[in-house]
């Protein structure tokens, strides 16, 4: 049986214990009207809104078995992009957008992310999405993003790269079994890719 006497403090040995954080910083970035609010959306369960730019940015706070996840997006639009790199520190896993339908934008977008991860100063996992797949002409991210691609990002992001083609409309049924593996897939890479947990 158990005994509790105060003699036994003694022998109780603090050692100092990192707490750490347990809330995970993602961060959504992409050209303007790539689908970032809309995404975000989705994972707050809010109705669907037309198109209002971005003008700072947005969060959504999500739970996942034990991670809490806050979520935030920042404007895509030429003048909003300029503060991007204001929010990229001490983030644990970058989201990066693009409108899979819009092939005009693809080098532009590559090249925002490229600059990104240039002025990162930590290696994060990076999760690509090519958003907009329910349009005729959209693009996957395997012919967006050739090998030569893969392989400058994956030297940012230590290997860490996760590819998803998407559609990030709320529709339906369809909808709640996205948002369902969009959390998944965050929670994952999360614990397994960063230092978070
Ligand atoms: N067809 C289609 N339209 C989408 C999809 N996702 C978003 N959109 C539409 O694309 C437009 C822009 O979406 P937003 O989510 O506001 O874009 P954003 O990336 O937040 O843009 P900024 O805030 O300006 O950077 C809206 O009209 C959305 O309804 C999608 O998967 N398919
Ligand atoms: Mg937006």
């Amino acid at each position: 049986m158990f005994e509790s006497t105060p003699n036994k403090l003694d022998d109780v040995k603090i050692t100092d214990a990192e707490i750490k954080p347990r809330l995970a910083k993602i961060v959504v970035l992409g050209l303007e009207g790539c689908g970032k609010s809309t995404l975000l959306n989705v994972l707050a369960k809010r109705p669907e809104e037309g198109y209002s730019p971005t003008q700072g940015f947005n969060v959504v706070q999500i739970q996942s078995g034990e991670c809490s996840l806050s979520v935030m997006e920042v404007g895509g639009g030429p003048s909003t992009r300029r503060y991007w790199s204001h929010f990229t520190s001490d983030m644990d896993l970058l989201i990066y957008v693009v409108d899979g339908s819009d092939k005009n934008n693809f080098n532009e977008s590559k090249s925002e992310l490229m600059k990104v991860l240039a002025e990162s100063t930590n290696q994060v996992p990076c999760l690509l999405i090519s958003n907009k797949q329910d349009l005729e002409n959209a693009e996957k991210c395997s012919s967006i993003f050739n090998s030569k691609d893969l392989k400058e990002i994956g030297r940012k992001t230590s290997g860490n790269i996760t590819i998803l083609d998407a559609t990030c409309c709320a529709n339906g049924g369809e909808g709640v079994s996205f948002r369902e593996t969009v959390i998944s897939i965050m929670h994952n890479i999360i614990t397994k890719f960063s230092s978070f947990i």
